[in-house]
């Protein structure tokens, strides 16, 4: 059989967020989230969707993390949920919600598997959405206030923390196109959003550092570096530009690069930067997770507000319409390697959402397996071109709320039956446990 070569120490696991596996809203103390008042508006999700009871994870965190040893994996990606932990503007901590989180770690800790916290994954605390959310610069000032006590309490259980996953989807979803929580469409207050987003990651960095922890500590990004539809100079523009709002703006600043100032006065935009934030934001990070999907081809185009759109691809698709592009993943892992002088890299997500099929308790998702597979080589190709790639994590655990498609879309490698709440792992979990072990039949 042949073995896929990933070095001894490559790290092996999967992922979740809080909101999307939880459930359990409004038990011992958790306030209302962004997410609870989005899932209410009318037409905001599909299917009238929620997160209430999600995949019940609250109460079936044993399970679970049972189930992540019998596949073998190494480590296990969650995040924390604010609103179970800050619960309200004065700062008050609810020890039942730290306590949740303590006894996950444990769990994990005793089963071999290694704890990743994320400390935000876009459930912001409804209370602070409502004195002006990532629109408000005083925002950053309760991140910090939040991130300081789970690092007090946490601070022993966890092996590796992540400031912020997806401040692109934070900000963009959120603010501008309004699919997200907290569903406003204001293209200026999601600018002012990416600048708190990347000045809340930073300011936490400096408090992290001040606990004497040492598990490492990084973020979390979803670059994308958009190819150009044709060799024309319009369409390389193009691309360029796409690459400065969706990569540059987040990850430059990160290394002391700044932002992509030349793309901000074309698009007049003004970012409220204020003395001293560039250097809070460019704190020595640990190690950067890349959250990888699909890459697009785009063309330069007047009318759209940025100046450039998404030409219609001619790869398979997963079920949200999608492209499978490994290829894709390997150009961003040596677009990282270049811009961040080969920081190790993780990558924290990596998946795809197809049309499951539960027959006789089995799943055939070979379309899964497949991307999986593909993924991993691009990979393996990147760490033999010299990238530092430490780890993969898979997207998701187990099917879940799929933000605004609801549980429409399945992205689980374990599939679940949300009447019952039944595991069933699919043909993708247990190819990933021969994997982990070294093997693999592709
Ligand atoms: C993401 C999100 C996940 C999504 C996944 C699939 O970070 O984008 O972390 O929550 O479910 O990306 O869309």
């Amino acid at each position: 059989m042949q073995k896929l070569h990933f070095d001894d120490n490559f790290l092996w696991g999967c992922a979740t967020a809080s909101y999307q596996v939880e459930g359990a809203i409004a038990e011992d103390g958790r306030v209302p989230s962004i997410w609870d008042t989005f899932t209410g508006r009318q037409g905001a999700i599909m299917g009238g969707d929620d997160g209430r009871f999600a995949a019940d994870q609250y109460h079936r965190y044993k399970e679970d993390v049972a189930l992540m040893e019998e596949l073998g994996f190494e480590a296990y990606r969650f995040s924390i949920a604010w609103p179970r932990i800050i619960v309200d503007e004065g700062g008050t901590v609810n020890p039942k919600g730290l306590q949740y989180y303590i006894n996950l770690c444990k769990e994990l800790h005793d089963a071999g598997i290694k704890s990743v916290a994320t400390l935000y994954h876009w459930d912001l605390p409804q209370y602070l959405e409502d004195a002006g959310g990532w629109a408000n610069r005083r925002t950053t000032e309760a991140f910090v206030h939040y991130a300081k006590v789970v690092f007090e309490h946490l601070g022993p259980h966890v092996d590796m923390w992540i400031t912020l996953n997806e401040p692109w989807c934070s900000s963009y979803l959120g603010y501008r196109e309004g699919i997200h929580a907290p569903g406003i469409q204001d293209a200026k207050k999601a600018f002012d959003s990416v600048h708190h987003l990347n000045l809340a990651h930073g300011l936490a960095m400096q408090e992290y550092r001040k606990t004497g922890c040492t598990a490492p500590i990084g973020t979390v990004l979803n670059p994308a570096l958009p190819r150009p539809a044709t060799k024309r100079k319009e369409d390389q523009r193009a691309a360029a530009i796409a690459r400065g709002f969706d990569t540059d703006i987040f990850l430059k600043p990160l290394f002391g690069q700044g932002y992509p100032e030349e793309l901000l006065k074309e698009f007049n935009i003004v970012l409220p930067v204020q003395d001293g934030d560039m250097d809070i934001i460019g704190q020595p990070l640990d190690f950067i997770g890349i959250n990888y999907y699909a890459e697009y081809a785009v063309a330069y185009d007047e009318k759209s507000p940025l100046h450039y759109r998404n030409v219609p691809v001619w790869q398979r698709t997963t079920n949200q319409g999608w492209p499978v592009v490994p290829y894709g993943l390997n150009r961003i892992l040596t677009y990282f390697k270049e811009v961040t002088g080969n920081i190790d890299l993780y990558i924290t997500e990596n998946g795809c959402a197809i049309d499951d099929e539960l027959v006789d308790g089995r799943v055939h998702d070979h379309f899964r397996c497949d991307y999986i597979n593909e993924h991993l080589a691009a990979c393996k190709r990147a760490i033999d071109e010299g990238v530092n790639v430490k780890g993969y994590f898979a997207w998701s655990l187990l099917d879940n709320f799929e933000w605004s498609w609801g549980y429409s879309r399945r992205f689980g490698i374990v599939y679940v039956d949300y009447e019952t709440q039944k595991r069933y792992p699919k043909d993708s979990a247990y190819m990933l446990r021969d994997i982990i072990q070294g093997y693999c039949e592709f």
